[in-house]
């Protein structure tokens, strides 16, 4: 069923697709390097068709089905679901962080969310309400533990019923996205909701894909969070909820131990928690 509540494959995948090639992007890859990893790729596909015999129907079903997830719009979901993990775990190796830990940035990030005081409530509608509140306060610092000031916290996440903004249809252009701007301390105090788990949509190529081996397509709920100061490297993230729901079975595979949180009632029974961003020195 198709309703403005609803939103389609088709709908989401289009304005993700749409948003990245928005970008231009570039890579200054060598012909030896690219020709390195494009033997190794073509090699890996060779040995998983002779492992599996794979069929020459097989193949056709493949080509189409590569063919529908362009015309869908859900290359996006797609790799940031089953690759921008590795690519992730490549990104935080290399470098050598010991900060903060990163996560995938997903296919739903905005740039340039309207700005928010350091002491903030995220934009959100009547109906967004009916999520439990939650205090996500902290400090962003450096690795010495002093307090950052001019960095920013910018934050995007799922409604209630699991929907981000500019991506499903009859939501306002920043709901439930900002950019916070911590106080000369580094610290930041932002209301906002507890997101409902996330869905892929069911109803185009990677829910197909889903279904086609017997998985399942969700991802615990998170809030997506880039965190970015003057000098430092900039970190994206996402943060969980202990115990809830795909926690441990993250269609994603972007979960780690060091960004589950544990909100607890405050003094006024709204769930609050702390979590300190600490950022690496600049490369
Ligand atoms: C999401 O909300 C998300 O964070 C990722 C990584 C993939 C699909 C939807
Ligand atoms: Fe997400």
């Amino acid at each position: 069923m198709t309703t403005m509540e609803n939103p389609t494959a088709h709908g989401s995948g289009n304005a993700a697709t749409d948003k990245f090639k928005s970008e231009r992007v570039t890579s200054d890859t060598s012909v030896e390097r690219a020709s390195a990893i494009y033997q190794d790729v073509i090699g890996a596909f060779a040995d998983i068709i002779q492992k599996h015999q794979v069929t020459y129907d097989e193949y056709r079903v493949l080509k189409q089905w590569l063919i529908d997830v362009g015309e869908y719009g859900e290359w996006p979901l797609w790799l940031d679901v089953f690759l921008e993990h590795e690519i992730e775990k490549v990104h935080y190796n290399r470098k050598g962080f010991t900060g903060t830990k990163g996560s995938i940035e997903g296919p739903y990030y905005v740039p340039d969310s309207p700005k928010l005081p350091a002491k903030c409530t995220m934009p959100m509608r009547e109906k967004d309400k009916v999520a439990p509140p939650l205090v996500f306060k902290g400090q962003v610092t450096d690795l010495e533990g002093n307090g950052l000031h001019g960095a920013t916290v910018e934050l995007w996440h799922a409604d209630e019923e699991g929907f981000y903004s500019q991506f499903a249809p009859g939501i306002p252009e920043w709901n439930l996205r900002g950019t916070v701007e911590v106080d000369e301390n580094g610290n930041f105090e932002i209301t906002t909701l507890k997101p409902a788990p996330y869905k892929i949509p069911a109803d185009g190529p990677t829910g197909w894909f889903i279904n086609s081996y017997g998985g399942h397509p969700w991802r615990p709920a998170h809030l997506h969070l880039m965190v970015k100061a003057p000098g430092k490297r900039a970190i994206t993230t996402q943060l969980y909820f202990k115990g809830g729901e795909w926690v441990e079975d993250d269609v994603a595979t972007a979960v780690k131990p060091e960004l589950i949180l544990d909100p607890q009632p405050n003094a006024d029974g709204i769930d609050e928690v702390t979590y300190n961003f600490v950022l690496d020195p600049e490369a």
